[in-house]
């Protein structure tokens, strides 16, 4: 099967220029004038249009089984919607339960994957520790693809990894050449202020940011990134949310130490007003963590972008309906944290980042496409245009306008935390694995069309970012 993209103008990360594009066998074929093309190939009209990587989007929470309840949007819907709105690629996150099996979790978690639209992959969470967490870590980065373990810091009594498990999983990371992520949130307070929020009678999901200020933020992020830090490990922040963790990270990296990270397209547009929205619903909608922020986060966020401090965007798509939301009617602690996005994200981007002049086409394609796959180390196989790589193409055309709404998403859910943003700037065609997956609001990829991919170690070549522990330095005094 082969597919050839005629007259558009190609933007990578670096430059921008015009070119056709064959793609087959899944792979990007040749890219130039006057191809040479087999006789059946499908023809696709890109004039006047951009054809950049498809989105990655590092940071998605597909069917996951969280609070009680479990995530409305499965892998075949999330990555309908992910096509939809340009992305063909997802980082998804096996989390197991404390003292489950890393293996068994990720293998459940692959078997509901096979029904994927697009594209996917996994970080694992470590959520405890033994010996035969560490033992497992190395089987799934060996022989499974794995390169990244996810940390919450919050989440106490459930999933909280507390300092001496962040200690021990960075460290195995460190020998195993993998990737240690942080959601840095320090459970202990966000525990202690719900309980006095709760005291006090408010209930409402206008408590929520209370109980997780900034300041929650900024701990753990400068407590991550120290920890890291000392060992000689490099770090991952997801969601950072506040300009204390922009700071914690610029910090760090001014310091010569490698910390990335990453920012969703909802904190960079929505603020925390919705929590005072006076329909319980709509407010609950926007219950996720770390929660919306007052408007002076978001101005340091996109300058965290701006700068090249903070790298991908993401969404962290969880998506729970109104009815799972009332869970917690009369306690907000119980309401499904989590919000959609992964259809949006790129529009979003497009919309308030390149037509506002604070990113360059080129600079969108880095922070939704390729920063992502150099990071997890899938770089040029995803990310890039060039020839040999997966063709996961997005075909944008920078002038079709469209209102973002509940009553046009894919996603399963009641909700869209974008309704009524008018967007310039959207996905007209997916291409996912050499193929036309999405057309013109048509969706023509199939459930197990996407594909799992692995990424290999950093182990050997990324020796001079890892392992720059301060104890190899150390020697014991002759006496
Ligand atoms: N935050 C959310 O809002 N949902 C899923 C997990 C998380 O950390
Ligand atoms: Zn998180
Ligand atoms: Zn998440």
């Amino acid at each position: 099967m082969s597919l050839l993209i005629q007259g558009g103008t190609i933007v990578t990360h670096e430059i921008s220029y015009q070119a056709d594009i064959y793609c087959k066998d899944g792979k990007i074929a040749a890219i130039g004038q006057q191809l040479e093309i087999d006789k059946d190939t499908q023809i696709i009209d890109a004039s006047g249009k951009l054809i950049m990587p498809g989105g990655i989007d590092p940071h998605t929470h597909m069917q996951l089984p969280f609070m009680g309840t479990v995530a409305k949007d499965d892998f075949a819907a999330g990555t309908a919607a992910a096509l939809a709105g340009g992305t063909t690629s997802i980082i998804d996150f096996v989390i197991p339960s404390p003292q489950q099996s890393l293996l068994e979790a990720y293998q459940q978690w692959r078997d509901w994957a096979q029904a994927s639209h697009a594209n996917y992959s996994f970080h694992v969470a470590i959520t405890w520790w033994d010996e035969s967490v560490k033992e497992e870590m190395a089987e799934l980065t060996q022989n499974h693809g794995v390169n990244s373990f996810k940390h919450f810091m919050a989440y106490k009594n459930a999933i909280m990894a507390t300092d001496d498990i962040l200690v021990a999983s960075f460290s195995r990371c460190l020998e195993l050449g993998a990737m240690p992520t942080v959601h840095a949130e320090n459970g202990e307070l966000v525990y202690h202020l719900q309980q006095q929020l709760l005291e006090q009678g408010i209930t409402g999901p206008e408590a929520h940011p209370l109980s997780r200020p900034p300041s929650v933020e900024g701990e753990a992020a400068n407590r991550s990134i120290s920890i890291a830090n000392t060992l000689g490990a490099p770090l991952y922040l997801v969601h950072v949310s506040t300009k204390e963790a922009v700071d914690a990270i610029q910090y760090a990296q001014n310091s010569g130490h490698t910390v990335y990270g990453e920012c969703l397209a909802g904190h960079l547009v929505i603020d925390d007003s919705v929590y005072q929205d006076s329909n319980w619903s709509r407010a609950a909608a926007h219950v996720m963590s770390p929660p919306f922020r007052p408007k002076s986060h978001q101005d340091a966020l996109w300058k965290g972008i701006q700068s090249g401090t903070l790298h991908t965007t993401a969404t962290d798509h969880c998506a729970f309906c109104a009815e799972q939301k009332a869970m917690g009617k009369d306690n907000f602690t119980q309401i499904p944290n989590g919000t959609a996005g992964v259809e949006e994200r790129l529009a979003v981007l497009w919309e308030t980042g390149v037509n506002t002049g604070k990113l360059t086409p080129n600079e969108f394609v880095a922070i939704t496409s390729t920063n992502t796959a150099k990071i997890f180390n899938i770089y040029p196989q995803k990310g890039a245009i060039a020839t040999g790589s997966d063709a996961d193409l997005v075909i944008w055309d920078p002038k079709a306008s469209k209102t973002l709404s509940v009553d046009t998403q894919m996603s399963n859910i009641d909700f869209n935390i974008f309704e009524g943003m008018t967007v310039n700037g959207s996905a007209t065609s997916t291409i996912c694995n050499g193929k036309l997956a999405w057309h013109e609001g048509e969706l023509f990829a199939k459930p197990g069309d996407g594909k799992h991919f692995e990424r290999p170690t950093f182990a050997g070549y990324y020796d001079s970012i890892i392992k720059k522990n301060q104890l190899n330095e150390a020697k014991p005094v002759a006496r």
